[in-house]
């Protein structure tokens, strides 16, 4: 390795050094709660791959083979790191599948997250469908030194959604909610050893709330809460009737129902913290210290999940002692 920093400025990985770092790096990631299965990562060395338009053409690849028809495969695909004098792909957009929020007088149809990054991509020369709706996924943009924003229109095919019903209520499904299955997270930086890959998209599956209780209800993104309470006929005229409340419950139930009755993957809260748990203590009995951060592990409803006993006293596995600040979440 010194030889070849010294005859190139960097030093490449072995194909199982980059597995390992890649698993690792999930490891070692604070903010998410579903590292149990950190071992079973699928790691995909494209460390070959630099061109943009091959670099579109294999997250299409790694969404395929992620999906797997609905059993959700834990996936990350390594492009080329970043080198002296050539810097590695970037991927623009912050998952591989995002749908567009189109502003119309006054407000935003769609993801009002994603309002900016529309008109951008929209500059870039991407003509939204004749009918802009609320779910319309979005292109990709890759961009490399030789071509400064690629952009990829996802097949349909690449692209399992899930429609939103209710068990018990029929009507919910009028509300034409839907989801994608598969969170591929494009735009952070996997480090491993000292090299930076700046492409590096990665996956697993949803935990429910992540959709049913930010994505489709904080006022900020599709703000149903409202609509899913006149559905219920709850009076929405006093916060005391806890109709946000009771309305993010049901909404939360139709996206689990949904994407068990769909055959995609996903897990609600009460799982993820468990299996959680019993990662801080296979991760003790190792004698590693696993760090995490409280105001991201730590579902909503903390009442009303299992945590730990240590993990109270013990700041070096959940750093309660710092108090948590949820504002920003
Ligand atoms: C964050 C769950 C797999 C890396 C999170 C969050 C959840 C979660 C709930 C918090 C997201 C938020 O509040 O917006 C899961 C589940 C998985 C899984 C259920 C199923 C296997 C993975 C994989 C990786 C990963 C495969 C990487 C290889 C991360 C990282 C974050 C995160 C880096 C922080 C993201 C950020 O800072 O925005 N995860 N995850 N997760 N997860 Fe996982
Ligand atoms: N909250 C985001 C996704 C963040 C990552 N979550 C995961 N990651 N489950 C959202 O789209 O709602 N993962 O790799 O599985």
């Amino acid at each position: 390795m010194r030889a070849e920093i010294e005859l190139t400025g960097t030093y490449q990985h072995t194909s199982a050094e980059l597995a390992f770092g890649a698993r690792i790096a999930w490891r070692n990631s604070a903010r998410c709660i579903g590292r149990l299965y950190w071992q079973s990562l699928r790691v995909r060395d494209l460390r070959a791959v630099h061109r943009a338009a091959d670099v579109a053409d294999q997250c299409v690849e790694h969404l395929r083979l992620a999906t797997n028809g609905g059993r959700i495969r834990p996936t990350i695909t390594v492009f080329a790191p970043d080198a002296p004098g050539r810097p590695g792909p970037r991927i623009w957009n912050e998952q591989l599948i995002r749908y567009a929020g189109h502003r119309v007088d006054g407000g935003v149809l769609g993801d009002p997250r994603y309002a900016a990054f529309t008109d951008a991509v929209r500059t870039l020369g991407w003509t939204p469908p004749a009918e802009p709706g609320a779910f319309d996924v979005l292109p990709l943009v890759v961009s490399t030194p030789d071509d400064p924003a690629h952009l990829r229109t996802l097949p349909a095919d690449a692209v399992l959604e899930v429609p939103l019903s209710h068990p018990d209520h029929p009507w919910f499904a009028d509300l034409g909610l839907r989801w994608h299955a598969v969170p591929a997270i494009s735009s952070m930086r996997l480090s491993i050893g000292g090299v930076d890959y700046p492409a590096a998209p990665f996956n697993g599956w949803y935990m429910g709330t992540e959709i049913g209780a930010r994505n489709l209800a904080d006022t900020d993104r599709y703000d149903m809460l409202p609509a899913v309470a006149a559905e219920l006929g709850l009076d929405t005229t006093s916060t005391t009737s806890l109709w946000r409340d009771r309305a993010l419950v049901e909404l939360n139930v139709a996206v689990l129902h949904s994407f068990a009755k769909a055959g995609a993957t996903i897990s609600d809260h009460h799982t993820e913290s468990e299996r959680f748990l019993k990662h801080i203590a296979k991760e003790e009995r190792a004698g590693r210290r696993c760090p995490a951060d409280w105001s991201w592990i730590v579902p909503r409803s903390p009442a009303a999940s299992p945590r730990s006993s240590t993990a109270t006293t013990t700041p070096t596995t959940c750093a309660r002692s710092s108090s948590p600040t949820r504002a920003a979440r």
